[in-house]
């Protein structure tokens, strides 16, 4: 990927002129991606001198605690002070990471549109067509926003103001929007700016240990309830899915990033294509999906529960109860991989 000079020379110009106000804002239920690339941003910019603050509308996984920078994470929605929205409101400049819509922040997007003094940049790599920012870098090929915060720091201020803990978060952030560097969007670029990461003393074995085995004993227990007793596997069309119900995630003490990667469990097994998980919340059931190949669940994700994402990973919301949500998706699947070779006879 190649950062365009045009770009380039407007962030500059909005970043320069002194010390600025400015906030890097990522989306609700951040994930390693939205957490790595912001505290690594956010880093940058404070050694270049800004008064720069990370804020995500809730809280983050607990597998990520052990992140430098973290515990300085501004949560909106924990945050009875008013103290974060009076800095959103005082910001020059807003960086909005790993989303591309205001609105989907919820609380915290109405604080930002509050603001409409400070400039409003994109920084991200989903699909769907950004509206409403003042500079946009977007790349929906790419395979994490981690990685084009690699690419733009190298750009703006150089890889030598990139220290250990910002090249440790956006090896995090890499590692964990690529399914440990197993998904279709890698490439050669990537694999040198991973290298150079490495060489700026990111401990891989460290990072996966605290990233992928530092989970609770009910987290582990509630995944193999989960593949046990809630997946289906539609055989004839290639799809399995799992479904979790608020009182089954009360029975495992369940904490937000538990359900964290179930969603990948059914596409392990063979000839599976396109895997669903349905999680209850309080206010609707949250969809994600995922799958290989051409089976683009961006365009399903949008066509059957308002959402979106990228082609191999998308998600979105379902307002009806948890029976009804499967039967919907049910006849999506019907809908959107055409008759099953048992149904066509
Ligand atoms: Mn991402």
């Amino acid at each position: 990927m190649v950062i365009d000079q045009q770009s380039l020379d407007r962030l500059e110009a909005m970043l320069d002129g002194g010390p600025k106000k400015i906030v890097v804002v990522s989306h609700t239920n951040p994930d390693g991606d939205a957490i790595g690339s912001s505290l690594a941003w956010r880093r940058i910019l404070e050694k270049k001198g800004h008064d720069a603050r990370c804020v995500v509308p809730n809280k983050y996984p607990y597998f990520l605690d052990w992140m430098a920078d973290i515990s300085k994470v501004g949560v909106f929605k924990e945050d009875t002070s008013g103290e974060i929205a009076r800095f959103i409101g005082e910001a020059d400049l807003i960086f909005c990471l790993d989303f591309n819509l205001i609105g989907r922040l919820e609380g915290l997007g109405s604080t930002i549109e509050a603001n409409t003094r400070a400039k409003c940049v994109l920084i991200d790599h989903h699909l769907d067509p950004p509206a409403g920012f003042d500079l946009v870098f977007s790349y929906p090929q790419e395979c994490s926003t981690s990685y084009i915060v690699y690419k733009l720091i190298e750009r703006y201020s150089g890889l030598a103001m990139l220290d250990y803990p910002a090249a440790e978060a956006l090896y995090v952030g890499i590692m964990t929007d690529t399914g440990n560097f197993s998904y279709s969007n890698l490439s050669a670029d990537l694999f040198r700016a991973v290298a150079h990461l490495v060489e700026k003393g990111v401990d891989i074995p460290f990072i996966n240990t605290a990233i992928y085995n530092g989970f609770s004993e009910s987290r582990v227990r509630l995944l193999g309830y989960a593949l046990n007793d809630n997946m289906t596997v539609m055989r004839d069309y290639g799809v399995g899915f799992i479904t979790l119900r608020e009182s089954e995630l009360r029975r495992f003490r369940f904490l937000p990033g538990d359900s964290e990667g179930f969603v990948n469990y059914p596409l392990s097994i063979k000839g599976v294509r396109m895997s669903a998980m349905f999680l209850e919340t309080r206010q609707f059931i949250r969809v994600s999906l995922r799958s290989r190949g051409d089976v683009d669940v961006n365009v399903f994700a949008r066509k059957y529960f308002g959402g979106g994402g990228h082609r191999n990973a998308a998600g979105g919301k379902s307002f009806v109860d948890m029976a009804a949500t499967v039967e919907h998706f049910r006849a999506a699947v019907r809908e959107f991989f055409g008759p099953a070779e048992d149904d066509r006879k």
